[in-house]
């Protein structure tokens, strides 16, 4: 009996933002994440007599437009493994938009556990990691749970995440706060090209990413959450500078997304722990403590009547069901 792969999305402490190599999405500088128990995709793979794949995804079988992604990224797959059998895939997502998260980190990191499962390939979790990188970047980490560190590398088989501590007894919660916006947003795709070409930061970025990845890393270990929240937010503002930098110029900023950090800003002057991260869209990811979360929900729900807010904690890798 095939069974079903799970995995989970993940936030980003240390950002991805710039490829070196787009046909293997190699990223320019190592990333870093946690990976989150609340969102998750399960997917099923299936093999099938036929010369095209069928894919569905909750409950809607996707036209080709819509599932061209995934296509190309089963023909990467059947070039990589050397097999020519088509599948059946059925995908639940339980990451909904409104929930602030992006799907592809879990989306191919369980098509490519589903994909491991159904063709017996018996990949360890470095080449899963592998696998689910040539789908989407920040899919190779959300192969492990908790603290997870993607080594860039230099080719298709030196680029895959590593747990740093996939357990930690740390009190970390995170409050995504998603703001109700309806423009179209820069892809990451895009926003991460326009970024290394024309920022005249984006050099300093390198250098400064692998500055932080060894502090952070230095402070998961110390379990000092405090220094792992002001790395943090250092590092996602960095990245948005990167953004703003660019030529021509573009931001995910939302005006709300501003107000949330001053907000940030005004409750850390009051003694609470709060540390933001913000990701390639405008909705703000909060770093909080067991003891301040609830502050800081009422605190931005009383400030913006125009957001909600999601809680989320300490996830695990993937796993079959
Ligand atoms: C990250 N992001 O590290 C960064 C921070 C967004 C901001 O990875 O082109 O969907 O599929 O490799 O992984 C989002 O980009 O990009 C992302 P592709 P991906 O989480």
């Amino acid at each position: 009996m095939t069974k079903t792969a799970r995995a989970y999305t993940n936030i980003a402490l240390i950002k991805y933002w710039g490829k070196k190599n787009k046909q293997y999405k190699l990223p320019y500088t190592n990333s870093l994440s946690l990976t989150l128990d609340r969102f998750y995709t399960d997917t099923l793979a299936e093999v099938i007599d036929n010369d095209r794949d069928i894919i569905s995804l909750n409950n809607e079988v996707l036209n080709d437009t819509k599932s061209q992604r995934i296509r190309n990224y089963l023909d990467t797959v059947r070039q990589m493994y050397s097999f020519d059998d088509h599948f059946q895939i059925t995908t639940v997502n339980h990451v909904p938009t409104s929930a602030g998260f992006a799907s592809s980190a879990s989306g191919f990191a369980a098509l490519a556990g589903a994909i491991n499962e159904t063709k017996q390939l018996d990949l360890d979790r470095k080449q899963l990691s592998i696998l689910a990188r040539n789908g989407s970047g920040s899919a190779s980490r959300s192969i492990y749970g908790g603290f997870v560190e993607w080594i860039a590398g230099y080719d298709n088989l030196s680029s895959f995440a590593v747990p740093i501590d996939e357990t930690p007894e740390i009190d970390l919660t995170l409050l995504s706060v998603v703001i109700n916006q309806h423009s179209k947003k820069v892809s990451s795709t895009v926003g991460m090209k326009n970024s290394v070409k024309s920022s005249p930061f984006y050099s300093n970025w390198v250098t400064l990413v692998s500055s932080e990845i060894k502090e952070i890393k230095q402070a998961i270990a110390q379990k000092d959450l405090q220094k792992i929240g002001e790395i943090s937010e250092h590092n996602a503002m960095s990245m948005h500078a990167l953004t703003l930098s660019a030529n021509p110029s573009f931001t995910y900023f939302a005006p709300e997304t501003i107000r949330i950090f001053q907000l940030i800003q005004e409750i850390r002057h009051k003694g609470i722990f709060a540390y933001a991260t913000i990701d390639a869209g405008p909705n703000v990811k909060i770093i909080c403590t067991k003891e301040s979360i609830q502050k800081v929900q009422t605190y931005i729900e009383q400030q913006l009547s125009n957001v909600t807010t999601v809680v989320a904690n300490i996830g695990h890798g993937i796993e079959y069901i």
